[in-house]
């Protein structure tokens, strides 16, 4: 039919492809005489217990939802290869990078953080941007985002940093307080929060962002030698954001955008695509580098470590199954392979575990036998037996215990990993939190962002601020003014403003709008009519 989209065609798709019904059945294989009656005692029942065909139908329903992600239940996934375009052997011995034109097979999943699984594609938010790559040493998986910063430099901040993004626990709605309180109490977070409320705060879909592993990571050659690195994604597509109002706008009518967009380009050939790159430091410059190299709240300047190209990521399959492929997929910073080794980076290292224990809770203890966490480029060969849902053959007659002399699978110390420089040091807990928080975001405002953005980032702040209370405002504001004075004065102005408006307009003048056939339009309209006002009212 003309203008349904691949994705609306999709049920039509299968059943051309089947021709021919198959029997139904049961879950263990037992034709299905009715699935539309109960099998009941006269015709008004009660229901027979020996209805196995409603009590098996049944009971899996009751467990048809595992649990969401904590962060970044809403996402998008597809399937696709990454391609070796330039030799980097040199810096990493990884077989994923072995040679220019080798082409190993990746899955991606693109996501919105804060938000629940239902939750619109279209908010401000980062991205999350996880690839696995299936390699012949086993999966790696590179964990990042749309953002080479994140708000915070030492794990143990991370829960509370989530909880000011999700619900108040007592109202169960977001709650500005929350998160302007953290923020501003927490100025580290200023880099990554000037990224969040500007243009790119919004992408367009998945397909028109950038992509970072974010952390510092290690990579080491043939030889053992070592350096720090990390990585990074280019659009092929360029990049596109969306402004504040067509935003909102999609949030209700389309809050989909994202899987759609991404499902509807597969789905005509229109194949996204990005192009990889590294950049590369020495142990000695990493010693001598005027800021910490492994702080996550900071980037290392181009101009200074140079972009180096790698390959060049595709995808060019949608998910045959969402809940299968996608909703399972299990994402992991400590699936390394070797070449590629965790940096001290306390973010990074506190990912490490965070992990795979969430996985072993939502998919359970044998999570990498679901087929698309199966590294299935190589085999799995230990002593790791039995738990819930083994399916794989338990690794037959092999021995379970080590060491054996009966023939069971072997350790090999050339892959134990490379040396690091930071041997001994005092175990205590170093607060980071007066850490130079500022330096480079002055970086950002005075020399990557035009007058244009300036003003957006600031009016977007500012409309996101002025709902906190006074005192939290008063506290930001200080934080912007120490990046530049224009930074955190321009906010303090609109709030003003906003503050001022806000008497006038509930002492009274708003009354003529009294008329407007509010009930006529929905929410969405309404919501946009008013915010325009609202801007217009701001920007006189
Ligand atoms: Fe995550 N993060 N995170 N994160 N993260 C999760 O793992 C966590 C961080 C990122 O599509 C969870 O499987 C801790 C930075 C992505 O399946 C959880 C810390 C970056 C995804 C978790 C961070 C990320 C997650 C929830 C601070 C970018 C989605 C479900 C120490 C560099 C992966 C899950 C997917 C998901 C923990 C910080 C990216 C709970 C403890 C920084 C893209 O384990």
């Amino acid at each position: 039919m003309a203008n349904r989209s691949n994705m609306s065609e999709q049920l039509a798709d299968f059943a051309q492809s089947k021709k021919v019904p198959d029997v139904m059945t049961t879950s263990q294989g037992q034709p299905i005489d009715s699935k539309t009656a109960t099998m009941t005692f006269g015709p008004k029942g009660p229901v027979a217990m020996q209805d196995f065909i409603y009590t098996d139908e049944i009971a899996h329903f009751d467990r048809e939802r595992i649990p969401e992600r904590v962060v970044h239940a809403k996402g998008a996934g597809a399937f696709g290869y990454f391609e070796v375009t330039h030799d980097i052997s040199r810096y990493c011995k990884a077989k994923v990078f072995g040679g220019v034109g080798k082409r190993t097979p990746i899955a991606v999943r693109f996501s919105t953080v804060g938000g629940e699984s239902g939750s619109a594609d279209t908010v401000r938010d980062p991205r999350g941007f996880a690839v696995k790559f299936y390699t012949e040493e086993g999966n790696w998986d590179l964990v990042g985002n749309n953002t080479p910063i994140f708000f915070i430099r030492d794990p143990i901040l991370f829960p509370s940093f989530i909880h000011t993004q999700k619900r108040n626990p007592q109202t169960h709605a977001k709650d500005v307080d929350m998160f302007w309180d953290f923020i501003s109490l927490r100025p580290e977070t200023t880099h990554q929060v000037s990224f969040l409320f500007s243009d790119r705060g919004i992408p367009d879909g998945y397909r028109h962002m950038n992509g970072y592993g974010s952390h510092t990571f290690k990579l080491v050659n043939k030889d053992g030698s070592a350096v720090y690195c990390k990585f990074h994604y280019k659009t092929d597509q360029g990049i596109h954001n969306f402004s504040v109002d067509r935003a909102a706008v999609l949030a209700g009518s389309q809050p989909d955008y994202g899987i759609t967009d991404l499902f509807e380009a597969i789905a005509k050939g229109d194949h996204p695509s990005w192009t990889v790159y590294i950049q590369v430091m020495t142990f000695t410059q990493a010693e001598n580098f005027r800021w910490n190299p492994f702080d996550l709240t900071k980037v290392w300047p181009h101009s200074e470590f140079p972009l180096i190209p790698v390959g060049r990521m595709v995808l060019n399959r949608n998910p045959a199954n969402y809940f299968a492929e996608v909703e399972q997929i299990a994402f992991s910073p400590a699936h390394m392979v070797p070449g590629i080794e965790p940096s001290p980076d306390k973010m990074l290292q506190g990912r490490l575990y965070s992990y795979s224990d969430t996985h072993r809770h939502r998919l359970g203890a044998n999570y990498h036998q679901i087929p698309v966490n199966c590294p299935y480029a190589t085999r799995t060969r230990n002593y790791q037996r039995d738990g819930p849902m083994c399916v794989d053959g338990n690794q037959g007659g092999a021995p379970n215990y080590y060491p054996n002399s009966f023939c069971g699978p072997l350790d090999h110390p050339s892959y134990a990993l490379s040396k690091t420089t930071y041997s001994t040091a005092d175990v205590k807990r170093y607060n980071t939190a007066d850490d130079d928080n500022f330096s480079q975001v002055t970086l950002f405002w005075r020399n990557v962002l035009s007058e244009d953005e300036k003003r957006r980032l600031v009016r977007n702040i500012a409309g996101h601020l002025k709902d906190a209370s006074e005192f939290i405002q008063q506290r930001a504001v200080r934080n912007f003014t120490q990046v530049d004075s224009e930074y955190g004065g321009g906010i303090a102005k609109l709030l003003q403003q906003y503050k001022s408006r806000v008497c006038r307009l509930t002492q009274g003048r708003i009354q003529g709008y009294s008329k407007i056939p509010a009930v006529k339009f929905s929410c969405e309209v309404q919501y946009t009519f008013v915010r325009t006002l609202c801007i217009i009212i701001v920007s006189t």
